[in-house]
């Protein structure tokens, strides 16, 4: 993984690019978002979005985003970045809506400020911090991360945020706390999702303490060197990117230390497809589909999928002599 160190607030890319730099990119953007091959391959994989080439419509709106200055334009394996337009209009964010292409377009209004997030249960210096306190506390980094979703697509996506174990190490953990819980907002009237049944809203997650306090984990406030937008899970989301993109819970609001094995919304809903550990792993299925392959956003034809989503030596050493298979 790049990692980039980065102090203080990110200037909007619109401020740093000369003028007419910054509108021949705009312009650009339109152009390719009405014809990119990442609309055509969204087009032809999601059914609502057949005979609506994404461009035309809402994504309009995503073109006239410019994303900020990032480092670099591939991954450490040298997988190019996903195009920021495709990192903000394709996305799962089921308190929206279950429909990929327009999470975007619903989550719009979503009022992220003012936010706070309430750090606690078994720690020494519980607290709750202003999304503002996560921000300049803590040294905001560039990682650029694939993130793999259980549904067999991935991106590459350079996020800004910090690492989870500077949170956890300011609030000290007691020496009983096993695992980490976090919760997604509950607000059914913003979030018109959690007023469909089928789900316990609001969303969680969870991870063993080890994984949370491992410097892969990251608690994003950013993307592309700009401030989350609503449908990645503004103002602050986790990022694990070794687990399946589930885990990486969106627009949290309260952290806490526990003694016991969280049971997730998604193993609530569906415990045979949906473990706890989620670990990217190419040679164990899920039920209902294989996990061997995956589809970039953005390219044609699949790719293979790499064992913890190509961070085994960085985090293998978390389930030495674990049955991945038992543990999913
Ligand atoms: N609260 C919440 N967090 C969530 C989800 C969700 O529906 N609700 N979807 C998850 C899934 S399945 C994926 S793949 C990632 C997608 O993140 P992205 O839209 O920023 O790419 O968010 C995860 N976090
Ligand atoms: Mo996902």
């Amino acid at each position: 993984m790049l990692i980039k160190k980065r102090t203080g607030i990110e200037i909007p890319s619109s401020e740093i690019t000369p003028e007419h730099l910054y509108h021949s990119r705009r312009q650009f953007m339109k152009g390719a978002a009405a014809l990119s091959a990442s609309a055509l391959l969204a087009a032809a994989c999601s059914p609502q979005a057949a005979d609506v080439p994404r461009g035309s419509a809402d994504s309009g709106d995503a073109a006239d985003q410019a994303p900020g200055e990032v480092s670099t334009t591939t991954d450490e394996l040298g997988d190019p970045l996903n195009d920021y337009d495709d990192v903000i209009s394709y996305n799962n964010y089921y308190e929206f809506t279950t429909d990929k292409d327009t999470v975007a377009f619903m989550a719009e209004d979503f009022v992220t400020s003012p936010w706070q997030v309430e750090v606690g249960g078994m720690v020494r210096n519980p607290g709750v911090y202003d999304i503002e306190d996560l921000r300049t506390k803590f040294d905001q980094e560039e990682r650029i991360y694939r993130l793999r979703c259980v549904e067999a697509w991935s991106m590459v996506i350079p996020w800004m945020g910090f690492p989870l174990s500077k949170l956890l190490a300011e609030v000290e953990p007691f020496p009983e706390a096993t695992h980490v819980r976090f919760e997604t907002i509950y607000d059914p009237e913003q979030l018109p999702g959690q007023k469909r049944g089928g789900f316990k809203w609001p969303y969680v997650e969870g991870l063993r303490l080890d994984e949370a306090q491992h410097d892969l984990a990251i608690l994003a406030t950013g993307l592309y060197g700009k401030e989350l937008l609503p449908q990645n899970g503004a103002p602050v989301r986790l990022v694990v990117p070794w687990k399946y993109g589930f885990k990486s819970i969106k627009s949290i609001v309260k952290i806490e230390l526990v003694d016991y094995q969280p049971t997730s919304l998604w193993m609530d809903a569906a415990p045979n497809e949906y473990g706890f550990y989620a670990n990217v792993n190419p040679e164990v299925p899920h039920p209902r589909w294989s996990q061997a392959t995956e589809r970039r956003i953005g390219e044609l034809g699949r790719r293979e999928t790499l064992k913890f989503n190509g961070y085994e030596e960085q985090v293998a050493g978390l389930y030495a002599g674990e049955d991945l298979r038992e543990n999913f």
